[in-house]
């Protein structure tokens, strides 16, 4: 395993400070064991999405059914400014949402640049089942959506309104981590038939260009699963990990037996080191989850900030990830 010290090297980290390596001890919040099912999501708003993908999960429901209902959940609430309703818009003023969703036999659907829809996690969903296609973005998934029943809202709050005013008073595109660009949801399930399916659903980085679209919607980036070996999804910024192919590189190194956590830890070093060599750590966040076949599951980011919600049999809670960045 890499030493922390070998992984920040001597580089010169700007304000950046430094926090202790993760103990071993930490690391046991990695979770062993043939205990189904399980399900887990990105950050607090993955307590609420984890509340109804569970339940359904106990009943004997499929992961892809929790990994969809999950996350509506969060889609719809307006006070989650990062997701569907509610979310805050590009710099046009446009709120524009990048969502997709994986099963057990590799079927995936996606949309991106989607407006005007609450659920795009629902229209992914559609794209996969009802189309020959993996990905419909921007006018074209919106027409699909509604050719569907799904029906056009304002999704621009007053509140995400104001924020977006306040923003244009200085128009700077400045990331602020874990504030503004970093709080997708992703949501990755194992069902009582030990089948996995993932999903991931946002209205990506604030006042971002228009047509920017983000890891999340991209199979491979923002989200990936092989049922033979367990799943991935993504948070943060999301250039960097589609520039790593972030996801479907923690899956990868869990099918030649690293842990979910090592898994997650190696593709957050490597992303690290990439940036530090393009010379643009300052805005740098990122944060995997990772749930296996086996039902263990971990999560881990390059800077402190970064939670997961969890939930198995007799067990639920919020966990705080292992990171390697103050
Ligand atoms: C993106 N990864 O669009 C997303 C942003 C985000 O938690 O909120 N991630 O880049």
């Amino acid at each position: 395993m890499i030493k922390r010290r070998d992984f920040l090297g001597k580089a010169a980290l700007g304000t950046v400070s430094l926090s202790a390596l993760p103990t071993m001890a930490m690391k046991a919040e990695s979770k062993k064991g043939a205990k189904k099912p399980v399900v887990i999501s990105t950050w607090n708003h993955g307590v609420q999405a984890n509340e109804t993908a569970y339940p359904l999960l106990e009943k004997g429901g499929t992961a892809l059914d929790a990994v969809e209902m999950g996350v509506r959940v969060v889609e719809a609430d307006p006070k989650v400014m990062t997701v569907g309703l509610g979310g805050f818009p590009d710099r046009e003023g446009k709120v524009t949402l990048d969502a997709c969703i994986m099963d057990k036999h590799s079927n995936c659907g996606s949309v991106a640049f989607l407006q005007n829809i609450v659920h795009p996690i629902s229209v992914a969903r559609k794209v996969m089942e009802e189309t020959p296609h993996i990905m419909l973005v921007g006018e074209g998934a919106l027409q699909f959506a509604k050719s569907q029943g799904f029906k056009e809202e304002n999704l621009l709050t007053p509140e995400a309104e104001k924020a977006y005013k306040k923003w244009l008073e200085e128009s700077k595109y400045q990331p602020v981590i874990n504030i503004e660009n970093h709080d997708t949801i992703s949501m990755l399930a194992l069902d009582k038939n030990g089948d996995l399916a993932g999903s991931c659903t946002t209205s990506g980085a604030a006042w971002k260009m228009h047509g920017r679209v983000g890891d999340s919607p991209i199979i491979g980036a923002g989200l990936f699963l092989d049922n033979e070996v367990g799943g991935a999804a993504a948070t943060g910024l999301g250039e960097a990990v589609i520039r790593t192919a972030g996801s479907a590189m923690v899956v990868e190194l869990m099918r030649q037996g690293d842990s979910p956590y090592d898994a997650c830890k190696k593709v957050t070093e490597r992303i690290y080191q990439l940036y530090k060599r393009r010379d643009d750590l300052q805005y740098l966040q990122v944060g995997f989850i990772a749930l296996s076949k086996t039902g263990e599951y971990a999560g881990y980011s390059l800077r402190k900030g970064f939670n997961y919600a969890f939930q198995e049999p007799g067990k639920n809670g919020l966990s705080d990830a292992d990171f390697s960045m103050d």
